[in-house]
């Protein structure tokens, strides 16, 4: 079909713009063009910055052709779409990544190379985007490259925030200093803006029943519009080319006419600034909600938009509303979107004149939730009087809702009031609150965790009601799964240089599971041999920029232990330094002939804390001030070295994860749904030091116990020992002899004045809520195992790692997506023919 103009015309322009994969003069030329034409620079007058753009422009080329592929594709067959949506997308740099999955990375080094560049220079040009806090939004990120690898008719639906996770750094005296991020301030040559799709979100304003209907209508209020930018995901090994879909927040008009006329040009703005507000920055929490107005704008705007543009979609292809979850299947990714299931709702009512009761069996058969945490401090509810005023429509929905699903509660236990109260979407008392996570299982056909043992959890406290009235099968785990192209072929080339080498082909970069057929190498010398030097040299490569970046030596020789995560307390970051502390006060004990027979390690910590999260930001501080007390101590030499590598981020995970011989996984058992940085850790051949908790009992089996350091109480036991921490406490020097002096030097001023970190001692001294005194001693006992080990068979220490990494499979996302796609979604692989 050519609109316009001749075909033959048409046809040679499109086949001169084609570049062959390995066509090194051709992506040059691309890139040449992108210099003078996009960046209208002369072709001499370039720095490695516009080198980067030039290039990241010319393979951005190939992503919107791949895309433009992937949706006329998809149009035509029109299957059934996945959308997930998620808050948060933590992507990282995009470069390396694009150029790895389209199979054109020698190309693009040779191009550079020809150009007068040096590929790894222009690679490091790149900023991050870093529109997430941690595991939730680099998981979406994951997500995203498998379902375009499995060529799943797919999008991801976020927002365009102007600022991404906010730039740590360290004052003098090791505090958390917070900066902005502004990512956009050098353009950003991944996204495609749409500016010509934009729909109209509503806020506040007024509802009018409409007499004799289930229906209503909202107007006045604040208008604003949602404006569209895609992110196109090229998948590895196939043309299909997946999109995110972010946000951006724009006046219905620049500004207002009539006070413009008027002379008032401050007020003229004035309204578009409030609407710029809208996705001007990320929320810092992980973990943790934050019932704030703002945010409840981003998830509406978000969820309004994304939801506009489906339906859109689909009511082109001119079906009934009854067949709408024949085509698409929403996934949420917490209980961040819920709000989506009464959108859905009030449009199919108000807008498509659907009776309620038959949109209601329409809704509930689009959506699934994904819970992420059973922390009750991160369980999102919103006051009642707030979303009333934002979302007056969508509040009355809510309660209909909830007003159905007490009855059918009612019915199924007659006279069982305090079960009602428990199960009702509304939260009574004062204020009230609606308890986001019930209304998104109730609205939703499939509820899963994210590891077995969080999902046995769900199912065992926080939903357990939900179960009995929903039933088991409302019910599941989808264990998460790390993208191999990112956390194996991209971040560690030697070793997967080593792996494709030893299997032969490419094939474990889309079918994980190969790996295994490694484990036998692990039994041969020349393998571990191989295995051993790619370690110690990413061990070199870390210790090198830690050395120009911190002006910390460190020994490659030594473990190098890495818990690299968000700070918070159940993650315990806490117990690792006052272990840390420990092995520091023995070294200074130990006499010059017995400090020879300690094994020398490294401690790397990378991680930010909530701005708000008082104990997390001590924490930092006292590890900080730790390092520089013990990696000062002369007779502490080379034995121990304590590094915060500050401002994490994707792109330092990509560096520290290949170097780490240790993975310090030490939440307390029940607290941690799944992680995921376990999972890169360990297929980059990081041995587990852990609790029996989230996804590290999965790697754990996989893996093999004896490849594993696992200490502590199990989840079982936690209730009690807490229990009996609060309610029978028993002194600290009798929990923990070895804690309490711990404590003691640290009361004494050994790093900082005293007094500075009592209120975090505090929170081991009185309630203890997270164990730390009482996983104290088996967590020395497991760091003696691994002394042991490292010490006394190196041999048998590469074997292990070899075992654990090529025992990851089971972790790949694209396994994870498959489980998500045949147990949930209902989608099948699309794969744009290849020619
Ligand atoms: C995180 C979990 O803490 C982590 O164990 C898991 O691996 C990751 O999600 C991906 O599933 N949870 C969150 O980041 C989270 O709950 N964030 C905010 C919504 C509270």
């Amino acid at each position: 079909e050519w609109p316009v103009g001749q075909e033959a015309t048409w046809k040679t322009a499109l086949k001169a713009n084609d570049v062959d994969e390995d066509d090194v003069q051709g992506v040059a030329n691309t890139i040449v063009r992108h210099v003078t034409t996009s960046l209208a620079r002369q072709a001499g007058n370039m720095d490695t910055i516009a080198a980067y753009q030039a290039t990241a422009l010319s393979v951005r080329d190939q992503l919107i052709k791949r895309w433009n592929e992937t949706t006329s594709y998809h149009t035509a067959r029109a299957p059934k779409r996945i959308y997930y949506f998620s808050i948060e997308w933590l992507i990282g740099r995009s470069l390396d990544n694009a150029v790895l999955n389209l199979g054109m990375k020698n190309t693009y080094e040779d191009a550079s190379r020809k150009l007068g560049f040096n590929f790894e220079d222009l690679l490091n040009e790149e900023r991050d985007a870093a529109l997430g806090n941690g595991g939730l939004g680099r998981l979406a990120a994951c997500y995203i490259d498998s379902m375009a690898t499995l060529s799943l008719p797919g999008w991801g639906y976020g927002l365009r925030y102007n600022y991404g996770i906010f730039k740590q750094m360290l004052s003098k005296t090791g505090e958390q200093l917070e900066a902005p991020d502004p990512w956009l301030d050098r353009e950003n040559p991944w996204e495609i803006a749409r500016l010509d799709v934009a729909y109209p979100i509503r806020f506040y304003g007024n509802v009018e029943p409409v007499a004799n209907s289930d229906k209503a209508v909202w107007s006045g209020g604040m208008e604003c519009l949602a404006v569209a930018y895609d992110t196109p995901i090229p998948g590895y090994a196939t043309k299909n080319c997946a999109n995110i879909r972010l946000w951006s927040a724009k006046p219905v008009q620049g500004f207002d006419l009539n006070s413009f006329n008027a002379g008032n040009y401050e007020a003229s703005v004035h309204a578009s600034s409030e609407v710029g507000n809208i996705t001007q920055v990320l929320y810092p929490n992980d973990n943790m909600y934050q019932g704030k107005l703002l945010r409840l704008q981003q998830q509406y705007l978000w969820c309004s938009a994304s939801l506009q543009d489906i339906l859109r979609r689909f009511t082109k292809l001119e079906l009934p509303w009854t067949q709408l979850p024949d085509y698409i299947c929403i996934q949420m990714n917490d209980t961040h979107p819920t709000i989506v299931i009464a959108e859905l709702m009030r449009i199919l009512i108000d807008e498509e004149d659907i009776s309620y009761d038959q949109a209601w069996k329409i809704t509930t058969k689009v959506f699934a939730y994904t819970n992420h945490t059973v922390l009750p401090e991160a369980l999102e509810k919103w006051e009642v009087s707030l979303f009333e005023k934002l979302l007056p429509r969508h509040l009355q929905i809510i309660y209909r809702i909830n007003h159905d699903f007490l009855q059918q509660v009612a019915k199924r236990w007659p006279n069982d009031n305090d079960r009602l109260a428990r199960m009702s979407i509304i939260e009574e008392g004062t204020p009230k609150y609606v308890r986001m996570a019930y209304l998104a299982i109730v609205g939703s056909f499939k509820v899963n965790g994210v590891a077995e043992l969080h999902s046995q959890l769900l199912q065992a406290t926080i939903f357990k009601d939900f179960v009995e009235f929903k039933g088991r099968d409302h019910f599941t785990n989808v264990t998460n799964g790390i993208t191999p192209r990112r956390w194996l072929l991209q971040c560690n080339p030697e070793l997967s240089a080593l792996i494709t080498h030893s299997l032969g082909s490419e094939a474990w970069l889309t079918n994980a599971q190969l790996l295994k057929n490694l484990i036998p190498m692990a039994e041969q010398k020349e393998f571990r041999k191989a295995f051993d030097i790619i370690k110690q040299n990413n061990k070199r490569r870390l210790a090198e920029v830690i050395e120009q970046e911190l002006g910390i030596t460190l020994n490659p020789r030594s473990v190098f232990a890495a818990q690299i995560k968000r700070m918070h307390e159940y993650k315990r970051q806490t117990l690792n330094i006052f272990a840390i502390i420990h092995r520091y006060l023995e070294i200074k004990k130990a006499s010059p002939a017995d400090r020879k027979k300690i094994q020398p390690w490294t401690f790397i910590f990378a991680g930010k804390a909530a701005p708000g999260y008082y104990i997390a930001k001590l924490v930092i501080r006292l590890i900080v001030n730790v390092g520089k007390i013990v990696n000062n101590d002369q007779d502490v030499g080379d034995l121990l070295k304590v590094v915060f590598i500050p401002d994490y981020s994707v792109s330092i995970a990509e560096v520290l994860i290949p170097a780490a011989d240790i993975s310090v996984q030490i939440s307390t058992a029940g607290t941690e749904a799944s992680g995921t940085s376990n999972m890169k850790l360990a297929l980059n051949g990081a041995l587990l030091l852990g609790t029996v908790d989230g996804a590290n009992i999965e790697i754990a089996e996989d893996a093999g116990e004896d490849q594993c350091f696992m200490f502590g109480y199990l989840n079982d036991q936690v209730q009690q020992v807490r229990y009996n921490n609060s309610y029978n406490p028993t002194p600290l020097e009798q929990r923990s002899p070895e804690l309490a002096a711990v404590f003691k030097h640290i009361e004494s001023g050994a790093f900082g004045d005293a007094g500075i970190y009592d209120s975090l001692l505090k929170t081991v001294y009185e309630h203890d809520y997270y164990l730390v005194s009482n996983d104290f001693g088996s967590y020395l006992a497991a760091q003696k195992l691994v002394d042991e080990l490292w010490g006394g068979d190196p041999e048998e220490w590469t074997r292990k790692a070899i075992i654990t990494s090529c025992s990851m499979g089971d972790f790949s996302s694209d396994r994870s997506v498959q489980d998500y796609a045949d147990g949930i979604w209902g989608v099948e692989s699309e794969r744009v023919p290849d020619n």
